[in-house]
């Protein structure tokens, strides 16, 4: 037994002594050789390098590449999809799912976003919206400018549940708002639309607040709209906010006007 403890003693000495010998060698390069521990600082700044970019690209968010096409039905989400994609005319009926493809912006550098267009109803709306809002690099709101008078408080609402979510507020995708249908005369222009729409989400702002707050005192998982104690404006969002004109053309051989939004994905 206490030879066995003599063994191991004589091994740790002797592991000892070999570091010893070791560091001492490197000690006395590092004395007389100046070279040597410019190396030595080198290696270490690399070591250095590398673990900041391992963490930087570690925590640098995957790029968001999906452009949603959202608003109420029959604003021209599926029209406008198609016109994008391809440029026709689309007869279409009430979307019920999603349908998606990659489209080219008209830039320089060629990106490809994936455009998904989302259903409008009432009911589908939320759920897909949640399938999707986490990849959206920028979201185009549809308005129909024609019916918009009619509209305003649906249109509204949808645009305050839209800003008000978490995570749409946290990665602020660009939000294009295209009021859509200008080839009709009654349609409301870009700038009247805006101005109501701040209006409106002005009072609601109000409306839903004081009903949340009247519940639990909590606001649960919704980011509050605009700036407090100051009447809401679009430029007080997170993300940037473009109102933007545009047609998606009435019939078979009705032009579009979809340069504007085009010009808008183009800048994303
Ligand atoms: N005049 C005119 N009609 C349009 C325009 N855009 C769409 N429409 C018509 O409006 C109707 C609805 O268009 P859709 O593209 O199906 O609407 P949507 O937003 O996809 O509707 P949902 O799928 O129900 O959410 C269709 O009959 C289109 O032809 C436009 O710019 N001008
Ligand atoms: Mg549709």
């Amino acid at each position: 037994n206490s030879r066995g403890n003599m063994g191991e003693k004589a091994v740790v000495e002797m592991v000892e002594n070999t570091f010893e010998l070791y560091f001492k060698s490197v000690r006395q390069q590092l004395e007389e050789d100046p070279v040597f521990l410019i190396g030595v600082i080198v290696a270490l700044a690399v070591v250095v390098i590398t673990c900041v970019f391992v963490k930087y690209f570690l925590s640098s968010k995957t790029v968001r590449s999906a452009v949603l096409l959202v608003g109420l039905c029959d604003s021209g989400k599926t029209l406008l999809f198609s016109r994008l994609l391809s440029g026709m005319f689309k007869r279409t009926q009430t979307s019920i799912t999603d349908s998606s493809a990659p489209y080219k912006a008209k830039n320089d550098r060629g990106s490809t976003w994936t455009l998904i267009d989302l259903p409008g109803h009432d009911s589908l709306r939320s759920q897909y919206l949640e399938k999707f809002k986490s990849a959206a690099r920028a979201i185009v709101f549809v308005v129909d400018s024609a019916i918009f008078q009619k509209e305003v408080r649906d249109v509204a609402e949808f645009l305050y549940v839209l800003l008000t979510d978490s995570v749409v507020s946290r990665n602020a995708p660009t939000l294009l708002v295209a009021c859509n249908k200008q080839d009709i005369t009654m349609a409301k222009s870009a700038k009247l639309i805006q101005q109501q729409l701040e209006k409106e989400l002005n009072t609601l702002r109000v409306t839903r607040s004081a009903a949340l707050s009247s519940q639990d005192g909590s606001v649960g998982g919704s980011v509050y709209l605009g700036r407090k104690g100051k009447d809401f404006e679009f430029s007080q969002l997170p993300m940037k906010v473009v109102f933007l004109e545009c047609s998606g053309g009435k019939g078979e051989d009705g032009d579009a006007d979809i340069e504007n939004l085009e010009k808008s994905l183009a800048k994303l």
